[in-house]
């Protein structure tokens, strides 16, 4: 080939490459309206079920005297934690199959800081240790005995985790050892208690700065060593100060497969308001495998700088709590699957 041919050639390729470039930019291109005015005093903080309502009044203790987004989820998640009664999170965990409770966490701050701590045992505030991973080592994450280790040494205190009731639950189980997550587990308990799972819980302070949290002990009778989405960012939670934050609760596998949470901010940068972004999410799954998404509980939660707020889940029964100036509600989450409809 002549050069002049080769020189054609190549640049009608390079020509070829940038209409291609141009096209798939404007593809992806944000929506102009993505970055949003800071709405001063727009404080808000939105949780996973309905036990994130006790959350988010200890959340909004920080929120509502001007404090930090990043303080607010911490102290909102550490109420779940701490509560034996809890049996999805923190102490009183329901435990892997082995009969270990272990605990995955992370966090997130507005300039995209984070931490991180997976198959924690014997701590009660697994987030306080992400977060403690976030301020004080150059990682992200820390998982299993070593996360112990540093838990230890930042002066965290050994404890039991596994209660009386979670221990006769798990011996219980252990006659059959059937596992296979049930879906909807949420509506089990009498009076409409909550009795699922993962605290998720995104804020913004009226500084119009976000930032989230999530903490779980994971799905009850998982195989030791077994890590969800919880404490995996962008699976479970991810922060983009520019455009809104995002959590998920539900079966950690099918949410890591897809990157949940970052996958909603990103449709939340494309225009979307939280609950498309979520529903949109949700779909994805779906789409990936619709068999297997039919028999398994998601659900999506999130947050945009408007102050706007949003869910969607692929089965009914997903409950969330928000709190802002002006309202302090459990709300449900609408859903692909319902029971009605199938
Ligand atoms: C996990 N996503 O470990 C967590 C469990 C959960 O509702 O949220 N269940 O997969």
């Amino acid at each position: 080939m002549s050069d002049r041919r080769k020189f054609i050639k190549l640049s009608m390729l390079t020509s070829a490459a940038l209409l291609a470039g141009k096209k798939l930019f404007a593809n992806t291109a944000p929506d102009p309206e993505y970055k949003y005015p800071v709405v001063k005093d727009a404080a808000v903080v939105v949780s996973t079920w309905d036990f994130g309502k006790e959350a988010n009044a200890a959340a909004w203790t920080v929120l509502g005297t001007g404090g930090r987004a990043l303080d607010a989820v911490e102290k909102g998640v550490k109420v779940p934690e701490a509560d034996p009664n809890n049996q999805s999170v923190g102490l009183g965990g329901r435990p892997d199959r082995d009969g270990k409770v272990t605990l995955d966490a992370c966090i997130m701050d507005e300039n995209s800081k984070c931490g991180s701590v997976a198959a924690l045992e014997h701590i009660v505030h697994a987030i306080s240790v992400a977060r403690l991973v976030m301020e004080k080592t150059p990682h992200v994450m820390i998982v299993g005995d070593g996360a112990l280790q540093f838990a230890l040494e930042n002066g965290f205190k050994k404890e039991n985790l596994l209660t009386e009731k979670s221990e006769k639950e798990w011996k219980e189980w252990l006659k059959t050892s059937q596992y296979k997550p049930v879906k909807n587990i949420e509506n089990a308990l009498p009076g409409g208690k909550s009795n699922h799972d993962t605290i998720g819980m995104v804020a913004m302070d009226s500084n119009g700065n976000m930032s989230g949290a999530c903490t779980t002990s994971g799905m009850a009778y998982k195989l030791h060593g077994r890590v969800g989405d919880s404490p995996i960012i962008g699976a479970g939670l991810y922060v983009d100060n520019e455009v809104g934050a995002a959590t998920s609760t539900g079966v950690g596998e099918e949410v890591i497969r897809i990157v949940g949470s970052h996958l909603v901010v990103e449709f939340m940068r494309q225009g979307n308001d939280p609950e498309t972004a979520c529903r949109k999410a949700v779909e994805r799954i779906i789409a990936r495998n619709p068999a297997a998404a039919k028999e398994v509980q998601v659900g999506f939660l999130a947050l945009n700088k408007k102050g706007q707020y949003g869910a969607y889940a692929l089965q009914e029964g997903f409950s969330y709590s928000v709190k802002n100036g002006k309202v302090e509600e459990v709300y449900q989450a609408k859903s692909v699957f319902s029971s009605k409809k199938q």
